[in-house]
């Protein structure tokens, strides 16, 4: 979210007149300089860039005083609702593994993870290859399990670079994606 984003306005009645009647907001708790409330009307802005990655909600003490010192508090949460903002990112830039050249096809190889710091949807991962070195291998699209398609021959190629993908908000707009390379390498049996 960002900043001077208006928020919510505090309101307060005074039943006195006059000087006595004039209210002043303020705005206390944790987290209250990342706000500015208007000390005339009430109105809460954010002041600065918000990152529900870094901090959630806030839950603040919003104050109303009258010309003659009398004041009245009001608890105000704000909960900050996610943006997928965050590509999910794979703990590793590359991966290799080595297979024994007779393993079996449907052998599961490696199960690459990667994470996404968002909410719901937005960091739900999904798995697939962008290059599956013509169809030798396959990837679980939930688990990330890289599964060997088709047995290898040493032979034949020595070894084999796939591509994966990690992509968020399976398929929905506003989707964001990394990619890492993946290396196989054969031990001869
Ligand atoms: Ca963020
Ligand atoms: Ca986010
Ligand atoms: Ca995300």
């Amino acid at each position: 979210m960002p900043p001077n984003q208006g928020v919510l306005t505090v309101g307060a009645a005074d039943a006195d007149t006059g000087t006595s009647a004039e209210i002043q907001y303020s705005l206390f708790g944790i987290g209250v300089e990342d706000f500015y409330m208007d000390a005339n009307t009430g109105d809460m802005k954010t002041a600065t860039v918000m990152d529900r990655e870094e901090t959630s909600s806030y839950k603040l003490i919003a104050q109303a005083t009258d010309g003659g010192g009398l004041f009245c508090r009001s608890e105000v949460s704000v909960t900050l609702l996610d943006v997928n903002d965050n590509p999910p990112t794979f703990f590793y830039s590359q991966y290799l593994a080595n297979v024994y050249e007779n393993a079996a096809p449907k052998a599961l190889l490696t199960r690459l993870q990667a994470s996404d710091p968002d909410e719901g949807p937005n960091r739900t991962v999904v798995y697939s290859l962008i290059d599956s070195a013509d169809g030798f291998f396959s990837i679980d699209p939930v688990s990330g399990v890289v599964v060997l398609e088709r047995a290898l021959d040493r032979e034949t190629r020595d070894s084999y670079r796939i591509r994966i993908q990690a992509s968020d908000r399976s398929g929905l707009q506003g989707a964001l994606s990394s990619q890492v390379s993946y290396m196989v390498g054969h031990r001869s049996v």
